[in-house]
């Protein structure tokens, strides 16, 4: 598989985003944690604020988190609360920036997110969004609307600057430019061979909420273009989705194995994936209702029903072509681990095989996952 510059220049961008974002600090710029893909960004930069993702996707803090916290709770919740325990930035362990954010915006999804943000509360300012769980629902619409113009006026509050119709426009412009690059960048993957493996994309896919956003659209732009002019030839390889819980920074384990295997990744139905940019905000609208009308929208686990994800899975697994789906849970995500018995079902409907792969941050399990997923690329080969 072809090698990329660009994928270089994304992780220099990733080591200088930390020096940044300090010297944004010092300029009194402020800086929002979040966890979520429903804290709609657009908000936080037209209030002139910028923003870093703050999940943990390494193993090394979980066990400072145990200490603290129940061990039969998702990985992603004990690798994030075990960096701030551990002082950010300060600790030696994996550094999720916590030192430097002025403010986490959170969001009521998952119980052990809930929870956690009240733990949060007493080491960084937290404001809470508080999200409708029937989206369908035309009361849920209006509610949230209400959610997202408190959170308007509390980033206003923050950081002193009044957020204009204007400069929401601007910011959906900018954020649906992305999430079009994004589509250019997964239409590749469409094509047998893809020019470009799944690892790599999920590399970008975890800096899109850490780089700023000018920095990510330069490096995605230079990557597509270099993808572009790649001549795929080659075998078939099944065609893999990774569907189900998102992988955050640092977590790569169930991809790299597939790919040393003989998959390869074209599509991942994740938040860490297609979820964070297949639908764009409609620009025609007064941007805070078009940004709640697409922010409700995702279709996150903790949504009930969440059929829009099952549709999401089949047209997915029709336009990038797959042979099987990886369905991948952390353990104890609940909301995720249910859900699998009805994409099971609906891909079966369909004659897609599927793996359930449930799993943490630690290694102990590689070799077992490795014969399951060569038993499953044996069987779609
Ligand atoms: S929109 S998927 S980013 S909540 S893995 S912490 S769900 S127990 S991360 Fe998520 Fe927003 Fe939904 Fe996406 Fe809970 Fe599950 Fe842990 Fe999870």
């Amino acid at each position: 598989m072809q090698q990329f510059n660009s994928l270089n220049y994304f992780t220099n961008s990733y080591n200088l985003r930390i020096f940044q974002i300090a010297e944004e600090r010092k300029a009194g710029k402020k800086i929002v944690g979040t966890f979520c893909l429903f804290v709609p960004d657009e908000i936080i930069f037209a209030a002139g604020a910028d923003r870093v993702i703050l999940c943990g996707g390494k193993n090394d803090t979980v066990s400072i988190a145990e200490q603290y916290l129940p061990r039969n709770i998702c990985p992603l919740v004990k690798s994030s609360f075990g960096s701030i325990v551990n002082n950010g930035c300060s600790g030696v362990k994996s550094c999720s920036h916590f030192g430097m954010v002025d403010m986490i915006v959170a969001e009521n999804t998952c119980d052990s997110k809930k929870k956690m943000y009240e733990l949060l509360g007493d080491y960084v300012p937290t404001y809470v969004i508080d999200l409708p769980q029937r989206p369908d629902s035309p009361e849920a619409l209006k509610y949230f609307l209400g959610e997202l113009d408190k959170f308007k006026d509390a980033m206003e509050h923050l950081t002193g600057n009044k957020v204009t119709v204007e400069q929401l426009k601007k910011e959906v412009e900018s954020s649906n430019e992305t999430r079009k690059l994004l589509h250019r960048l997964y239409d590749l993957r469409k094509m047998d061979p893809p020019s470009i493996n799944g690892v790599d994309v999920l590399k970008v896919m975890q800096k899109q909420y850490f780089l700023s956003t000018e920095e990510f659209k330069k490096s995605l732009r230079m990557l597509i273009g270099e993808a572009e002019q790649v001549k795929t030839e080659g075998v078939h390889k099944p065609r893999i989705m990774i569907s189900g819980c998102p992988m955050s920074g640092g977590n790569t384990k169930v991809p790299e194995i597939i790919e040393s295997k003989s998959g390869i990744i074209v599509a991942e139905e994740s938040c860490t994936g297609t979820r964070s940019f297949w639908d764009l905000v409609d620009e025609s609208k007064n941007p805070m209702q078009a940004l709640a009308e697409r922010y409700i929208k995702i279709p996150c686990s903790c949504m009930s029903p969440n059929d829009r994800r099952i549709d999401n899975i089949l047209k997915l697994a029709r336009e990038f072509k797959i042979d099987g789906v990886v369905y991948y849970t952390l353990q104890f995500c609940q909301g995720y681990n249910i859900e699998k018995y009805k994409v099971q079902q609906a891909l079966k409907k369909q004659g897609i095989p599927m793996l359930v792969i449930e799993t943490d941050y630690g290694d102990s399990d590689v070799e077992q996952i490795g014969l399951r997923v060569d038993a499953f690329m044996e069987m779609l080969s």
